[in-house]
């Protein structure tokens, strides 16, 4: 409603006298402007009719109204008569009068209406015709034939509709009792060779402006209930409705030029016949083929020629098991004999790493496109079996690719992302990566989606599996037209192929291809789908294959004849052949050539590290002091600060005078120098522009001018890289995974993602488990992303309390029971681990391992436990002597103090992890134990820093060894500490254990308890006799 205020608040100036054309010119204007402006005070909402897909179309009568009033029902004119006449929210709606009205509200209605009884019937039925052409459009899909098989539960009505020029009213009043709630609209029969007005809101009268009623129906009909099902009328912008509507609705769109048709058939042979050969060749081997489905590969296809068209160069792809080898034969057009020779189980492979099944490895290639004679680069990323998993890594990496080319529109690089059904429904990462789709720092510039629709997901049916008619209705929530096509339809799929890849390039954003298809073997070629589903298998054994319906309807049409079909058949047979005999020559398999994303340069040829050393992480003093003065200061002119911020600036300023750091400073410091450097840096995470706690503060605003802000980083040199940071959506699977992605595309940048806490890094485990741990090993891809994870035992209640440290270093591959036979552990150890766990107590350190991560000649997960209370800690500072040139990361921090001057006199060392050590150095100063109890920090946990530990060990000959740790015994750090500090001294002493009881729960809800469990730890950690009797 209330864009019909403001249209009519636009037009209110425009008296009676003037004319309709110059309404009419606004109207075109008004209507591209057309804007939503969300409204949701109570009178607006008495006003229910005003909501939803319902404002196009009154948008429409108002536009009528405003050229003449008579042109709408009389319950309308006295609305936008009230309306216009500036009636308050929710009162301008009268219903209209009853059949037995009184003669007073009678009388009002006709001096408002002033009604003429043929001039309402005339009114009415426009009316029900515009009612019965939004039908079509708002519920067409409904009736649209889709299901190839003819079962699917989504179409409401399976009645086969022949949609000849002689409308049968009956047929249609039942569909339109389908599509409608009230019938039709009071037409009858006498109706149907009347000719109406067609509205602006639809395009099937081509060059007409008025149809009889029997060919608006015939027309939307052709439109709307083929085999083509379009939703796209929740979208509440007018101009992508409009542009939709005539994608579709003007006759004879949809054409094919003869050899478009044989394009597609070739196309089709390819598919299939890749298929059928590998059935014949390994028809025990699982690959899970495309059949039900083959029209997948000219969809695809047709996808990227359109957008290499416009201007695409480069797209990234991401997909599940279903047609994976078909899409890698023939759209990406990896070479054969490298599919082929994946089948051949004695093939040894030739990499490091552990590899992975053939239905799961990446590409990238880049080659001319054949149709437009273009450049374009293919990339399919790796994925692991967790369905979905990798949409979010898809987009981080498009969205890295982007980043670096200065595609700022996503006009030359763009993904494909392409789904099962069941998985679509299914899996929450589907919304989460969505919801990231239009973010300034997240969007891609519209994905196009496309659903391999084979109506079931392993043995599950649709009904069964998921709650909505549609498996594609989340895509709904991003205002994504969908487009449900039935898949045994070639043209049909090719058509809306074209048409999202036009969308996606013409407004930017996603859009879904829905093949609704079928899945002619078991969920994979060894299983029996009879057992599960026997009727829609029995259907399925009866079902031609496209391919053969399609050949012979281009044989009927004269497009092809049977030998040329044959022909193309034995062609590529005999490609696939030639290829077979080729793979037998291959001796081993390379997994590198299955690299979804090199990085040229940074390797040698071979791929190796171009030196195993890592230069001095340290920084000059000016430097030091030039960042550490913008991070305290507004380099922008008029920039109005918080009070409270300028207060923090000024001591960060103190802090630099006094040539210390704090964390916030450390990290400013390791960020500002990595950026001059050229080093991208991004950090993205819930809240990360400010900090969760507070201390970061990486934007300003102006606290006088709305949305103003500075990023002093990005103002630290002349040409510096750019520095990215960004607050996220409220998603640690999509964000993560989206972030992964974005480290994933060049190894010259610093990509970290932060969590708000330690623990929510775990409803993104998937990424986890599934592609930062294992990455690596299984797709020879290294990735440089930096974890930071809040982390510490502070009396905050079970959660916010614990970031897990024990899962990551269950997963780290260094063996407990081994001590590394290294000449250099600094960097060969890192080289040799799957990612690197760190929990540093000082500022500097922190500085040093980022810095660090970047400077390393390869790339390693990067897993930092960050601290909360050390952020503003009074000891936990640096001093700018720590971060000098020649400095470098500690993985341990010995001693320094009495117990290091004599150490033969220690009773006692505890090894200790992150912040406990304030708290251990504290209760040793209390207790005057300096002398007798060495306090070592670990500071790199994994890879185990063997080496340091043992020198630390040796030194201290007659103390006791004692793990130290706040976190409960089952959790933290001890199950992976022990083994290794055992190993250490092999197996010389014992190492005894200091710290929290096991316990199912991270941490207490009761400060009390957490302090008294505090106390009691120290006690033990103190006690020189604590392990007397048990030694
Ligand atoms: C996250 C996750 N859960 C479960 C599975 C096991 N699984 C493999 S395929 C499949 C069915 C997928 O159905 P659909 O998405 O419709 O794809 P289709 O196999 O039908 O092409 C399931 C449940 C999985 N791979 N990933
Ligand atoms: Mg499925």
């Amino acid at each position: 409603m209330l864009n019909l205020r403001t249209c009519a608040a636009k037009l209110r100036p425009l008296t009676a006298s003037q004319t309709v054309k110059t309404i009419s010119q606004h109207r075109l204007a008004a209507r591209r402007t057309f804007q939503h402006i969300r409204c949701y005070s109570a009178p607006v909402a008495a006003e229910p009719f005003l909501s939803g897909t319902s404002s196009n179309y009154v948008e429409e009568m108002y536009y009528a109204w405003l050229e003449n009033p008579k042109s709408v029902h009389k319950s309308w004119d006295i609305f936008f008569r009230n309306a216009n006449a500036g009636a308050a929210p929710g009162t301008a709606y009268q219903s209209p009068p009853p059949l037995s009205t009184s003669l007073s509200t009678l009388s009002q209605a006709q001096f408002l209406g002033q009604a003429q009884p043929n001039v309402d019937k005339l009114v009415e039925d426009h009316l029900a015709v515009q009612s019965l052409i939004r039908a079509y459009q708002v519920r067409g899909h409904h009736i649209a034939k889709l299901d190839p098989l003819g079962i699917s539960c989504v179409n409401f009505d399976d009645a086969p509709v022949t949609v000849s020029p002689n409308v049968d009213l009956t047929v249609f009043k039942e569909r339109l009792r389908v599509l409608t709630v009230g019938g039709f609209y009071g037409l009858d029969e006498s109706d149907l060779d009347k000719v109406f007005h067609l509205p602006t809101t639809t395009f099937i009268g081509g060059n007409e402006s008025a149809l009889p009623l029997r060919e608006i129906i015939r027309r939307l009909e052709m439109a709307y209930c083929q085999h083509i099902g379009v939703e796209f009328m929740f979208i509440n912008d007018l101009e992508q409705c409009q542009w939709i509507r005539q994608k579709f609705e003007t006759p004879g769109i949809m054409q094919f030029t003869n050899e478009e048709k044989r394009t597609l058939l070739a196309r089709l042979v390819r598919s299939t016949r890749f298929e059928e050969f590998l059935h014949r060749k390994w028809s025990s081997e699982k690959r899970f083929g495309l059949e039900g489905c083959e029209v997948l590969i000219p969809a695809l296809k047709t996808i990227i020629d359109k957008s290499s068209e416009k201007g695409v160069d480069y797209v990234i792809m991401g997909m599940p098991h279903r047609g994976r080898l078909n899409v890698l034969a023939n759209v990406i057009r990896k070479e054969l004999e490298q599919i082929f020779c994946q089948f051949d189980s004695k093939l040894e492979a030739a990499d490091e790493g552990s590899g992975d099944v053939k239905y799961h490895l990446g590409m990238y290639h880049r080659r001319i496109n054949r149709v437009t004679d273009r450049n374009i680069t293919l990339s399919l990323v790796a994925n692991p079996s967790h369905l979905e998993a990798a949409d979010p890594v898809v987009q981080g990496k498009t969205k890295a690719e982007q980043f670096y080319c200065g595609d700022t529109e996503g006009k030359k690089v763009m993904s494909i992302l392409l789904h099962g059904d069941a998985a679509f429904a299914g899996q929450g990462i589907v919304y989460e990566t969505f919801h990231l789709s239009d973010l300034p720092s997240y969007t891609t510039h519209g994905t196009v989606h496309v659903v391999v629709n084979n109506q079931i997901g392993f043995t599950t049916d649709p009904r069964m599996a998921r709650s909505s008619p549609y498996p594609t209705d989340v895509a709904r929530v991003v205002n994504a037209p969908i487009f449900h096509v039935n898949a045994d339809d070639p043209e049909a799929v090719v058509y809306v192929c074209n048409v999202a890849a036009e969308w996606r390039s013409t407004f930017h954003k996603d859009v879904v291809v829905d093949l609704v298809c079928y899945r002619r073997n078991g969920h994979n070629e060894m299983d029996e789908p009879m057992f599960t589903q026997p009727l829609m298998y029995k259907q399925i054994r009866k079902q031609k294959p496209v391919l053969q319906k399609y050949a012979e309807l281009l044989i009927s049409q004269g497009v092809v004849n049977q030998p040329e079909y044959e022909e193309e058949i034995a062609k590529y047979d005999k490609i696939c052949e030639e290829a077979h005999a080729r793979s037998k020559d291959e001796k081993i398999l390379h997994i590198k050539h299955w690299l979804d994303s090199p990085w040229p340069g940074f390797f040698t040829l071979d791929g190796q590290p171009r030196s195993m050393t890592c230069p001095s992480t340290g920084l000059n003093e000016e430097d030091l002091t030039h960042i550490g003065q913008v991070a305290s200061s507004v380099p922008v002119e008029d920039f109005t600060i918080h009070g409270g911020l300028s207060r923090i600036l000024k001591t960060r300023g103190e802090m630099v005078k006094n040539r210390t750091v704090d964390w916030a400073l450390a990290e400013y410091m390791a960020f500002g120098s990595l950026l001059k450097e050229g080093i991208h840096i991004r950090l993205s995470g819930q809240d990360v522009e400010r900090g969760t706690f507070s201390h970061r503060h990486h934007v300003l605003h102006d606290q006088n001018v709305d949305k103003r802000t500075c990023i002093p980083m990005n103002h630290l040199w002349p040409n510096q890289a750019p520095y990215t940071v960004c607050n996220s959506s409220l998603s640690e699977y999509g964000v993560l995974g989206f972030e992964l992605g974005f480290a994933m595309a060049s190894p010259n940048a610093l990509v970290l993602w932060e969590a708000q806490f330690g623990d929510f890094h775990n409803t993104a485990q998937c990424i986890i488990d599934q592609f930062i741990c294992p990455g690596q090993a299984k797709w020879v891809r290294q990735n440089g992303i930096v974890l930071l994870l809040p982390h510490g035992m502070e009396g905050m209640g079970p959660e916010h309390s614990s970031a897990r440290p024990e899962r990551f270093l269950q997963m780290c591959n260094d063996d407990p029971d081994v001590f590394p036979k290294l000449d250099d552990f600094d960097v060969r150890q890192l080289y040799d681990c799957n990612w690197i766990v760190v929990n540093c107590s000082t500022p500097a350190n922190f500085f040093h391992v980022l810095r660090r991560q970047i400077l390393l000649p390869f790339r390693k997960p990067l897993i930092i436990f960050t601290p909360k209370s050390l952020l503003r800690h009074p000891e936990a500072r640096s001093s700018f002597d720590d971060m000098l040139p020649g400095t470098h990361f500690l993985r341990v921090i010995p001693d320094s103090g009495p117990a290091a001057q004599n150490p033969t006199q220690v009773k006692r060392v505890l090894f200790c992890t992150g912040k406990v050590y304030y708290d251990l150095t504290r209760e040793r100063k209390a207790r005057e134990m300096e002398a007798d109890v060495a306090i070592t920090r670990v500071e790199q946990l994994s890879p185990f820093p063997f080496d340091l530990l043992q020198r630390e060990a040796e030194k201290y000959p007659a103390a006791e060894l004692v793990w130290c740790q706040e976190e409960h015994k089952n959790q933290g750090y001890y199950d992976y500490v022990k083994p290794r500090l055992r190993t250490t001294i092999n197996r010389a002493k014992p190492v005894w254990y200091a710290g929290r009881e096991p316990a199912a729960a991270p941490a207490t809800g009761n400060k009390k308890t957490h302090l008294t469990e505090l106390q009691r730890l120290l006690d033990t950690a103190f006690n020189l006799d604590a392990f007397k009797d048990l030694a």
